[in-house]
């Protein structure tokens, strides 16, 4: 075939991250795939607060990572009050309780996490890749800052939110889906915007599971970033353990990433969403059904978002342990 030669496609990516221990597993990935090309990392509230956050993300990107800037990102949403850590899952410290602290703040970038998005993408015109796995305040505080960038970001990758596949409508309430929860407002202007986006959503990431026994092989068979995701994940997984008896964990955020390299693993419907902003299900997504009859003027001037409603979850898993193991 003529495209033995072919030099492989890069994806040139930002990943705005609430690290977390899911955000963590991912981010390792994305530091050992030969197509993925980080250009920065921008931190934000979430899963813990950005002391900690910010911290961590400092911390992988040292380690696994070296050489790629960290910008820290928003402390708190656009309207609400910052959510509490969510310890019991990821962790007091995000990660697993590990004890994991950067040696040095070099990597940190001297801008905000959305000003950083801004001159990034501009720098790369048509080719800035936004994989965004927590709240999304930096993206709409970048949006807010300069809309002329929703045209120049080649697309970007929401894990979040929820859309009913078999019955899945929220994690952190029975309406919401943590991240979508974290920033309903900032969620609702990035799914408006004029970019495309792909939301990863509960519907997809919690049909795909890392057991236990696939994690082991991992730590004995993928060297240092395997003994990592093994050690960095034994927290989560009793977490899982015990919330949802599961002998395993969710795979949230690295699912955005397989998105990024393998869209194809995912079945997508297309539409205009919206996110509840306030009340009892804030952080609800909607998505207006294609073909739906009425008129629904709160999102028929809002453009088309791809929601993905079904996943190969064989080939995810295989895609995150051929690249751990170095065979990808
Ligand atoms: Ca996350």
């Amino acid at each position: 075939m003529a495209t033995v030669n072919m030099p492989m496609p890069i994806h040139k990516v930002i990943y705005d991250t609430d690290p977390g221990v899911d955000d963590a597993m991912a981010l390792v990935f994305q530091a050992l795939h030969p197509q993925i090309e980080l250009l920065g990392v921008t931190s934000v509230f979430g899963n813990s607060t950005i002391e900690t956050t910010t911290r961590n993300a400092l911390y992988l990107v040292e380690r696994f990572a070296p050489g790629v800037p960290v910008a820290r990102g928003a402390a708190a949403p656009l309207k609400c009050a910052a959510p509490a850590p969510v310890g019991w899952i990821h962790g007091d410290d995000g990660l697993g309780n590990l004890g994991l602290q950067p040696k040095t703040q070099n990597a940190l970038d001297t801008r905000p996490a959305h000003r950083f998005i801004v001159d990034t993408v501009r720098a790369h015109p048509g080719e800035v890749e936004l994989v965004a796995v927590g709240p999304l305040t930096n993206l709409a505080l970048a949006l807010e800052e300069a809309p002329d960038i929703a045209t120049l970001v080649k697309q970007v990758i929401v894990m979040g939110g929820a859309f009913g596949t078999n019955g899945r409508n929220g994690n952190v309430s029975p309406a919401a889906e943590a991240n979508m929860h974290g920033d309903p407002d900032a969620a609702d202007i990035v799914f408006g915007a004029a970019w495309p986006v792909a939301i990863v959503g509960l519907d997809v990431t919690e049909s795909t599971i890392m057991t236990t026994g696939y994690l082991a092989k991992l730590r004995d068979e993928a060297g240092e970033a395997g003994r990592f995701v093994w050690d960095v994940s034994r927290h989560y997984e009793a977490f899982h353990r015990s919330s949802v008896a599961l002998e395993g964990i969710y795979v949230h955020d690295f699912s955005a990433v397989a998105y990024l390299l393998a869209p194809e693993l995912y079945t997508t419907r297309s539409g205009p969403v919206r996110v509840l902003t306030d009340g009892m299900a804030a952080g609800h997504t909607i998505q207006k059904p294609a073909g739906f009859a009425a008129p629904a003027p709160q999102w028929d001037d809002r453009p088309a978002c791809k929601v993905c409603v079904d996943a190969d979850s064989g080939k995810i898993l295989e895609l995150y342990s051929k690249t751990l193991r170095r065979e990808a």
